[in-house]
């Protein structure tokens, strides 16, 4: 055990260095011409937009550390009780123009940056995206640690240095290929390696028991978790907080030479190789389990580098009697569980209490369930989490008998003091011993375990209170919370569309928008007014243009700017139902192909854009891409239909994508099965930027439509409620397909678009029941009020005036879906947290 983070590393322990940071553009272009000649990363002689971008970022990177360094030292001073946010993913995207905009110093780099001969708009395209993560999860994880810089609060996220991030999709004839991205090829300036800080975490080994019955966890293989800080800079703050990513490294002593001298190279380096694996890829599963010892040594490796450094940290608070309470504890630390993925922090914080520091049974579980909190993000049942226990005993065997002890315990409570819910008992456990696979319900596991648990958006927490988690309401009742999702706007709005932040900014005569984001409510006066509409439109057209340039480069497509910009862009999962939407577009193709020139000329020209990656073993969602692009390939070279209708797929999206695509955007889908998308976030996204929404009552789309108006919002479909009985009826017999349904259908059956064998996806929509047929997402029952609500945007567009009133309307009520928001609110009710202002 080597727990070396005992130095604090305290910056005014350092000597004072003359290294001005710079304010003005003559002195930041010296300073990237420092780090450009002196960071070694490439030859001094070449100055190309590569070495501009990382020579830029090193000398940001400085500012953040100044902030942060300061940050570190006056929470270590002032001791405030702090949240640790534990996530499994964090998609940040690209990180200098965040950084640049959050410090302010936009324009002194921008000037900087043309003296060198150098567009700060060509070298922010350098940065690959840090893509630890997989969609909706990951990125709301990354959201929320830009709003608690933003608010001061005194915050960390804990997450993995994976190797290689979410895959990169490459779109061949045969539809998506996946190709490992190497994110950290060229070195990323974002990351400061803290060699000081690094937790050693065991796997596999035994417990053994001494006479005095006190239990240890011993033998195994114990590896290295060495941490790696990212600087997470607040909004015009000083605040500047830290993202702890782990990586695994095994010890020198652990590299046996003996083999190695023998010539036995692969086994001497066997040790390091194990170790290598842990961080090496994030499991790209989005919304399914699959049961690898990898992916639950990579939960453990998080779960036990966190918490060893949280209580390192707790510890370093010494009172005035040299030593502290455990049960001061949760009154300093707050853990927040992103899903079930870290839930063996509950295990691991009860071993490290009691087998560790020597608490008994019922004080470290006061101490547990009083720090933890945990966040549900949905209800698919293939997501929730089951780990064997066979293979849980071998990997963490202390775990285990922590584990059916709290199963046992929470039995006896309910056989002595609710009798009543013995019935429920079998889907309550935290075990399942069903014989032929015994598992362990890591959801059960947290909501017993928790003081708190969240849903994230209100249909969603309705939902888990009403049935995933129904039976544990009436004994806890004030356990379930709702905290409805948010995003950054500074990402989301004042970043990525500078065009239409400076228009809001001049109509609401205040910039204070970007940080309190109900401001926006003040454009609803001037939804109507000519001027503002019509600079609203530039802005708009802009923001198109752009993108179209874009779609030129990566899909060689060309798309009109003045036709209706239609996206949808998620990952692709049936009950998204990407396949809804384009079974729409084969309906619409084939309408406009059958119209003559003069009924053509009435319809509405729209450009339809969809994106996603799919789980690369899942086939279904892997031909929808496929289907995409088959229709694409076909429809955008029909001279018949091109100047009304053009299909793209667009490649690889990611978050730097999403920041071209959503300005852009005029009309976007929405339109999962109802009850079956936990919230949505980009949803928030594209309403914020003046998009308009086609959805269903499903997951925010609930509360967005609440907020912008009913007027103003596309609403088609199935409610959450209907949703059973629908399926019912359709086993029954009792479902009739609207004759539009049956003709896209058949459509792409003829060969329309190919010989492509489609039918794997075809069949879902037929048959009788069962997940994966007889349509389990009812697109065949949404179909046709989808295409009445489609029928709707069509005429909505053709009346500019309407459209750009809506648009607006969509921006002005977008203040609710700030993640600040959200993130205030986990702090008064969740974490009893305040916030600590740097001075
Ligand atoms: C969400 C996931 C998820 N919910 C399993 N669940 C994963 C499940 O790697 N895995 O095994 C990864 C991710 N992701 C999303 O969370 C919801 O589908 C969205 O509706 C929601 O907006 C988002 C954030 O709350």
């Amino acid at each position: 055990g080597n727990n070396g983070a005992a130095k604090l590393g305290v910056p005014g322990k350092i000597p004072p260095v003359s290294y001005p940071l710079a304010e003005e553009p003559n002195e930041i272009a010296s300073n990237i011409s420092f780090h450009a000649k002196y960071s070694p990363h490439f030859s001094p002689f070449k100055f190309e937009p590569e070495q501009a971008y990382l020579a830029t970022a090193e000398s940001v990177r400085d500012r953040l550390i100044q902030q942060w360094n300061e940050t570190y030292l006056h929470y270590h001073k002032t001791d405030p009780k702090q949240t640790y946010y534990l996530s499994m993913e964090y998609l940040q995207g690209r990180a200098l123009t965040n950084a640049i905009g959050n410090l302010g110093i936009e324009g002194a780099y921008a000037d900087a940056l043309k003296k060198l001969g150098n567009g700060l708009e060509e070298i922010v395209e350098q940065e690959k995206d840090a893509a630890l993560g997989n969609g909706g999860l990951g990125r709301l994880a990354s959201c929320f640690l830009d709003s608690m810089a933003t608010l001061n609060l005194p915050a960390w996220g804990y997450g993995l240095r994976y190797r290689y991030g979410l895959f990169k999709q490459r779109i061949t004839k045969d539809g998506q290929e996946e190709v490992a991205e190497d994110w950290l090829e060229k070195f990323s300036p974002w990351e400061i390696v803290r060699h000081d800080v690094i937790f050693p975490v065991r796997f596999f080994g035994h417990v053994e028991v001494n006479p005095s019955g006190f239990r240890k966890w011993i033998g195994g293989e114990v590896v290295q978790a060495l941490a790696y800080d990212v600087p997470i800079p607040g909004y015009r703050t000083k605040n500047t907080n830290s993202l702890r990513l782990w990586e695994a490294k095994a010890c020198a002593q652990d590299f046996n030479l003996f083999l190695f001298n023998d010539g036995q190279y692969e086994s001497a380096g066997q040790l390091h190789s194990r170790a290598g694996q842990i961080c090496a890829v994030l499991y790209p599963g989005d919304a399914t389990e699959n049961g690898k010892l990898l992916r639950l040594k990579q939960q453990f490796f998080l779960c036990s580098a966190s918490l060893q450094d949280i209580i390192f940290r707790f510890k370093q608070r010494k009172d005035a009697s040299g030593s502290w309470k455990w049960s001061e504890f949760p009154k300093k630390v707050s853990v927040q569980l992103n899903d079930t993925h870290p839930t063996l922090a509950i295990p691991e914080l009860m071993r490290l209490l009691m087998d560790e520091e020597g608490l008994g049974w019922d004080e470290a579980w006061d101490v547990t369930t009083k720090t933890i909190a945990y966040t549900n993000h949905t209800v698919l049942p293939e997501a929730l989490e089951k780990w064997s226990q066979t293979v849980m005993w071998k990997l963490l065997p202390r775990h285990m008998e922590i584990i059916e002890e709290i199963d046992k315990r929470f039995m006896a409570m309910i056989h002595t003091s609710r009798t009543d819910l013995e019935s429920k008992l079998p889907s309550m456990r935290i075990l399942d011993n069903n014989p032929q696979k015994p598992v362990v319900r890591m959801a059960n596991l947290c909501v017993v375990s928790s003081h708190t648990v969240n849903g994230v958006a209100q249909l969603h927490s309705d939902i888990l209170k009403s049935e995933l988690f129904v039976d544990y309401v009436s004994i806890w009742p004030s356990k379930f919370q709702n905290k409805t999702n948010g995003i950054t706007p500074r990402r989301w709005l004042r970043f990525c569309s500078p065009e239409l932040s400076s228009i809001i900014t001049k109509w609401l005569n205040t910039d204070q928008w970007v940080t309190n984001l109900d401001l926006l409510a003040g454009l609803r006066k001037f939804a109507d007014n000519e001027d503002l509409q019509s600079e609203w439109a530039s802005a708009k057209m802009a923001n198109k243009r752009r993108l179209s340039q874009y779609i030129l480069h990566v899909t060689g497509a060309t798309i009109d700017p003045n036709s209706l910009f239609d996206i949808q862009v998620k990952r692709i999962h049936e009950y998204k139902r990407q396949l809804m939407n384009i079974l729409g577009v084969i309906y619409r193709y084939k309408k406009l192909k059958e119209m003559k020139p003069e009924e053509k000329r009435k319809m509405t020209s729209r450009t339809v854009m969809i994106g996603g990656k799919a789980f690369a073993t899942y086939t279904n969602a892997k031909l929808i891409v496929k289907l995409v692009n088959d229709v694409g390939g076909v429809v955008n070279t029909d001279p018949d239909v091109n100047d009304y209708l053009k299909v793209v797929f667009v490649p690889n999206y990611n978050v730097s994508v999403a920041e071209m695509l959503i300005p852009g955007s005029e009309l976007s889908q929405h339109i999962s099965t109802a009850g079956m998308e936990a919230s949505g976030t980009s949803n928030m996204k594209f309403a914020l930027n003046g998009c308009l929404i086609i959805g269903t009552l499903d997951g925010a789309n609930v509360e967005i439509r609440e907020e912008i108006g009913e007027d103003n919002f596309f609403l088609f479909g199935a409610r959450a409620d209907e949703v059973p009985k629908l399926r019912k009826d359709r086993e029954n017999g009792l479902f009739k397909p609207d004759p539009r349904f049956e003709e896209a259908k058949q459509f792409v059956k003829s060969g329309a678009f190919g010989s492509y064998d489609y039918s794997p996806l075809l069949d879902s929509l037929e048959g009788n029941s069962g997940y994966g047929r007889g349509d389990y997402f009812l697109v065949g029952h949404d179909f046709p009020s989808y295409m009445d609500a489609q029928e709707r945007v069509d005429q909505a567009y053709k009346d500019r005036k309407r459209w750009l009133k809506m648009s607006i309307m969509s921006t002005a009520g977008s203040g609710k879906f700030s993640s600040d928001r959200t993130i205030a609110e986990y702090a008064k009710e969740i974490w009893n947290i305040q916030e600590c202002n740097v001075p």
